[in-house]
């Protein structure tokens, strides 16, 4: 039989309540014992002394629920504890409980107990872990989706035309005596298609799931004093990264968050670029340059005030290959002949340009849309379903090619017996999100990721 276990469920720290909550057989007998022994109602709320079980002291008043199982979040007993919000009193309640032979749980392990006992699938457990860490109402929006089944939903129906589809081969496998007739081989290899197209269509909405979910990494690169940590601060808003005139001033990065127009970004801003033969200083550009190559995007800024340099010339060149926007900063400092020069000089060179004035603020609120343009697709604004999680991801895709594989089989006419092979294969895979054929390391794999208490 599952052990009782116990977690603070709601943050460490001081708060007006905290909730202790017991999950498993004991849990009743627990809560009873630690609430003047007289044993708990289901479904009812009652306020009651929380008392030392060995000395009978009484040490806060609480609001006690017992979730009676299969009725819970995790399908066994639950007892939830409301006491005040304080975190002497809430290691006391959770000692109390590890007392009377309750365990502390694993990071998940309400979750994973709820899967268990069929009360969701694996899908839903991580749209709630994606909900409690949702960063933007955005991604809320799509883990909740989630949450509500919509993913299962959309994945069932592909499921059962591959099932039925296997059930035909299968069949021919065990009554035909010769090879499969070719009317219907087309029309396997016709249905076979129909359901790859479905999940690749699912899989395709990944990278605006991602976007919501995880948004961009961007960095800001450039030689010295072009006013890389200037346009940081106007972009966030606040004075976070130490601006000077002195060439160098940045030495190491500096991330912060900011939110345009609901999707996250992760703001680096990085040492100035240049040969330099100070020890400290050359880190840094060594992280800057691989900040730049793990960056979504790179804005190159430049100094509009002392035009291109060999300097510049070599950031150019290094982000050539890269998902760059070259930024023209100081605005301020100069006509707008020479600002159209550069800007047709670049457009000639293919490459997108936003012009700004780090100082004065100007065209930054452009700035920031061209950041994001480049990465919204239809999939972002529109209101369908979106994958978000890389696990899910990866797991439609290998489904789809081991179809495209077995249609190829098909083709050549090979014997049902090969072509079922990678059929069983992308059905074992789409199991694999929902939870169904995920073996136990995979489990405790995805749950050690979640929130103690969840
Ligand atoms: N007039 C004007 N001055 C600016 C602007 N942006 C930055 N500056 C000035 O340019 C100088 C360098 O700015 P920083 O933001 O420190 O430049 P940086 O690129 O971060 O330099 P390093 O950290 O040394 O690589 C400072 O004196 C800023 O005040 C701008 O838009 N207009
Ligand atoms: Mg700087």
């Amino acid at each position: 039989m599952a052990d009782t276990i116990v977690a603070l469920a709601t943050p460490t720290g001081r708060s007006s309540i905290g909730v202790v909550r017991l999950s498993g057989p004991e849990s009743v007998a627990i809560g009873s014992r630690l609430t003047g022994g007289e044993i708990l109602e289901p479904r009812r709320a009652s306020l009651r002394a929380v008392c030392d079980p060995e000395s009978g002291e009484e040490i806060d008043e609480a609001i006690v629920v017992w979730f009676k199982s299969p009725n819970s979040f995790t399908g066994e007993d639950v007892v939830e504890i409301a006491c005040h919000g304080s975190p002497v009193v809430l290691r006391h309640v959770i000692d109390f409980c590890l007392r009377l032979d309750a365990r502390l749980v694993e990071p998940g392990e309400f979750s994973l107990r709820a899967l268990a006992n069929g009360r969701m699938d694996l899908a839903e457990a991580e749209a709630i872990r994606d909900l409690i860490d949702a960063k933007t109402f955005a991604s809320a929006r799509q883990a909740v989706r989630q949450l509500r089944g919509e993913f299962s939903h959309e994945l069932q129906p592909i499921k059962d035309k591959l099932l039925d589809v296997i059930v035909v081969l299968e069949s021919a496998l065990e009554f035909v005596e010769d090879d499969l007739p070719e009317t219907q081989n087309t029309s396997i290899q016709t249905k076979l298609s129909a359901i790859r197209a479905n999940i690749q269509r699912i899989a395709s909405t990944f990278q605006a799931g991602k976007l919501i979910r995880e948004g961009l990494r961007v960095a800001l690169v450039g030689r010295p004093n072009v006013g890389k940590s200037s346009l940081f601060n106007a972009l966030l808003g606040s004075d976070r990264a130490i601006v000077t005139e002195i060439a160098g001033t940045t030495r190491d990065q500096i991330h912060e968050r900011l939110l345009v127009n609901d999707i996250p970004i992760s703001l680096i801003d990085t040492a100035g670029m240049r040969e330099t033969s100070d020890t400290v200083e050359s880190i840094g550009v060594e992280r800057s340059k691989r900040a730049m190559a793990d960056a979504d995007l790179v804005l190159v800024v430049l100094d509009l005030s002392e035009g291109i340099t060999r300097e510049d010339r070599a950031v150019l060149e290094n982000v050539a290959q890269l998902e760059h926007l070259v930024v023209l900063n100081k605005t301020d400092k100069v006509s707008d002949e020479i600002i159209d020069a550069l800007r047709s000089e670049f457009v000639q060179q293919g490459r997108s340009t936003a012009q700004v004035s780090a100082k004065t603020g100007d065209g930054l609120e452009n700035l920031k849309s061209m950041m994001i343009d480049p990465f919204i697709s239809e999939n972002v604004s529109s209101n369908g379903f979106l994958v978000t999680e890389a696990r899910h991801f990866d797991l439609l895709n290998r489904a789809s090619s081991e179809i495209a594989h077995s249609i190829e089989l098909l083709k050549q006419d090979r014997s049902e017996e090969i072509v079922l092979v990678g059929l069983h294969n992308a059905l074992r895979f789409l199991g694999q999100i929902t939870g169904e054929t995920t073996t136990e390391d995979m489990l405790t794999r995805i749950f050690s990721t979640f929130c103690i208490g969840k």
